[in-house]
């Protein structure tokens, strides 16, 4: 591997997402598995990823898909035994792929033996594990804070006659990180997947572990609820930091925390190596959907960010962070509805020019770029129809309470979960034309996105105008040239309301030979730039005056370079290098 023995080897590495449910199964049972990934590693070292993240696979009654974990040291038997995850990790290492593991430790699962101690009795030395709070007067609980899936965030125990905190499912309670016990417990279990050999970990929720003081109600949600206070506690630094001495600085790790709630001040604190935390995060600005037409139910009824929303997130975060901090740049995960479907268009006529194009925006930021399993094939939302058909927790509970509790039409809510539920991003891996997608010999957890005869990895992997060559194309070059992991990010452009447009540049290398007289310049640049729109725009007068000092065409969604107009969602990147004439 090219960035085998760097520090901060992940600086030009590209990752890869799985969601191991529904990746690939091996056996027939209708659920993806290790087995199922290590038999994909030759396609996955082929599209050219560095990295590979799962999503957990640790054992779990899988309340919400295996977010919720019931043993960190076991391995969930629909996925495989232990020796599965190590042949895996071995074949990967032997393809030089590293393999970054889901670290899900802001809550566990109920069933975790932790919880079950913890909840036995109110003297058990367990209890303080978790957040447990008395009724208040009239028997509610102690402040109204809504659970992510909606709900109160607290739950009444018969037994011990205490409410437990838990931000998300009523199977995934909080843990207390203000108790030293509960650390020491998560160091000791990443040191020791550590020395199993895994390259490093993405933080579940890491910006929500330390709980404010007192518990304050945040904003009004309606169902009488509030949001909760719990992102970017007073602590988070403090345990984050113990965390980097403990455990994360004793290995050459990948750390990535996802960090809701997140703005760019906070995230340097958290990624500026100076102050030993993690090495980046995940933040969600530009996912979040816009507020500008106003919004009751959150992600639920906001539309997608426009271009130039867009634009302005991605922008204060590439000027945030330079010199400061490192980004992580995704556009899809196994949250989000598909980015072809919300931020380009998933019609026959511009879904592969549109993919494309957002691949193109996405990869030449400066950051660490993450492909989500099926984005490489340019896959779409599934648009499921019933809700019968959607498996996610966070979708059938949303689903309840806006039918139900608000009376919206079921029309109305299924047509939210058409566009945002995460089920969108959790339909099988589409490898070939055959039954189910060639994903499994049984039946699929979850139903196959109908398209899978014409969007598949075995159309695509041999076809050199597929999405997937594309984006094998794009990670080529970010392993061949420094100013993509490295240029400064600059946009241009700024009013343009179709086109997205930026420059990423870095001065030539002191230590180099000596350049010809004549022959270079003294900085490489990329310039960038993106139609968002099925019109043609025109073409922007800096890639006209690159163009005539001699750019070359680096990448681009077209055979040829535009005749004075960028087409539907054209996407060209211009090189001016060294080597270039002035
Ligand atoms: O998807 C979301 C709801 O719109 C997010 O709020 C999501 O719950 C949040 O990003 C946290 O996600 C992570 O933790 C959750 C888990 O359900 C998600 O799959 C995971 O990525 C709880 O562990
Ligand atoms: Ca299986």
């Amino acid at each position: 591997m090219n960035t085998q023995n760097k520090a901060v080897w992940w600086k030009d590495a590209v990752v890869y997402q799985i969601y191991p449910r529904s990746f690939c199964d091996s056996n027939g049972d209708g659920i993806g598995d290790l087995n199922g990934i290590t038999s994909k590693l030759d396609y996955l070292k082929k599209l050219g990823v560095d990295v590979l993240w799962l999503s957990p696979v640790y054992q779990s009654p899988g309340d919400d898909n295996g977010y919720d974990i019931s043993d960190y040291r076991a391995i969930n038997p629909e996925f495989g035994t232990m020796e599965d995850f190590d042949r895996m990790l071995a074949e990967a290492h032997a393809r030089g792929i590293r393999i970054v593991m889901d670290l899900v430790v802001n809550h566990t699962s109920d069933e975790h033996a932790w919880f079950m101690e913890s909840r036995s009795s109110r003297n058990n030395p367990k209890r303080d594990y978790y957040i447990w709070r008395d009724a208040d007067s009239k028997g509610n609980p102690p402040n109204r804070w809504a659970s992510a899936f909606g709900g109160s965030a607290w739950e009444w125990d018969e037994t011990s006659g205490q409410y437990y905190l838990h931000l998300f499912s009523r199977k995934q309670p909080d843990l207390n990180w203000d108790n030293p016990s509960v650390r020491d417990e998560v160091f000791d279990m990443m040191n020791w997947w550590c020395k199993k050999g895994i390259d490093g970990f993405r933080m579940d929720v890491i910006s929500m572990i330390s709980k404010p003081d007192g518990l304050p109600d945040g904003p009004e949600m309606p169902g009488g609820f509030t949001a909760s206070t719990s992102c970017n506690g007073p602590r988070l630094h403090l345990y984050l930091n113990q965390m980097n001495e403990r455990v994360l600085s004793m290995y050459p790790l990948m750390t990535v925390g996802e960090c809701p709630g997140i703005g760019v001040e906070e995230a340097v604190l958290i990624t500026d190596p100076s102050r030993r935390e993690l090495n980046m995060v995940f933040q969600f600005e530009h996912v979040n959907g816009s507020a500008r037409n106003g919004s009751k139910y959150d992600k639920w009824d906001r539309p997608a960010l426009s271009m130039p929303e867009l634009r302005e997130t991605f922008s204060k975060w590439q000027y945030g962070l330079e010199g400061r901090g490192w980004n992580s740049l995704y556009l899809d995960n196994h949250d989000q509805p598909r980015c072809v479907s919300r931020f380009g268009n998933d019609t026959p006529e511009y879904r592969v020019l549109s993919a494309k194009m957002l691949a193109t925006c996405l990869h030449f930021m400066k950051g660490t770029p993450y492909i989500y399993q099926g984005e490489e094939l340019g896959m779409t939302n599934a648009y499921m129809t019933d809700i019968t058909q959607y498996r996610d927790i966070e979708s059938l509970q949303t689903y309840e309470f806006l039918t139900k509790q608000e009376k919206l039409p079921k029309e109305t809510v299924i047509g939210y979960l058409q566009a945002v539920s995460r089920d969108n991003a959790r339909t099988p891996m589409q490898w070939d034309s055959s039954a189910n997608a060639g994903f499994t010999s049984g039946t699929p957890w979850i139903g196959v996105n109908p398209n899978f005869a014409e969007i598949n990895a075995q159309a695509q992997t041999g076809d050199e105008t597929s999405v997937f060559t594309y984006y094998k194309e794009l990670i080529r070059l970010r392993h061949t040239l420094p100013v993509m992991a490295e240029g400064r990010y600059e946009l241009i452009q700024q009013d343009n309301d179709q086109v997205y447009a930026y420059t990423r540049t870095i001065a030539a290398k002191k230590n180099q030979e000596p350049e010809k007289e004549g022959s270079g310049r003294e900085e490489d640049q990329l310039l960038v730039f993106c139609n968002f729109s099925k019109d043609p725009a025109g073409l922007p007068k800096e890639a006209c005056d690159a163009l005539e000092r001699g750019a070359s065409r680096l990448i681009g969604n077209y055979r040829d370079l535009p005749k004075g107009q960028l087409r539907p969602y054209e996407a060209l990147v211009l090189h001016l290098g060294k080597g270039t004439m002035e």
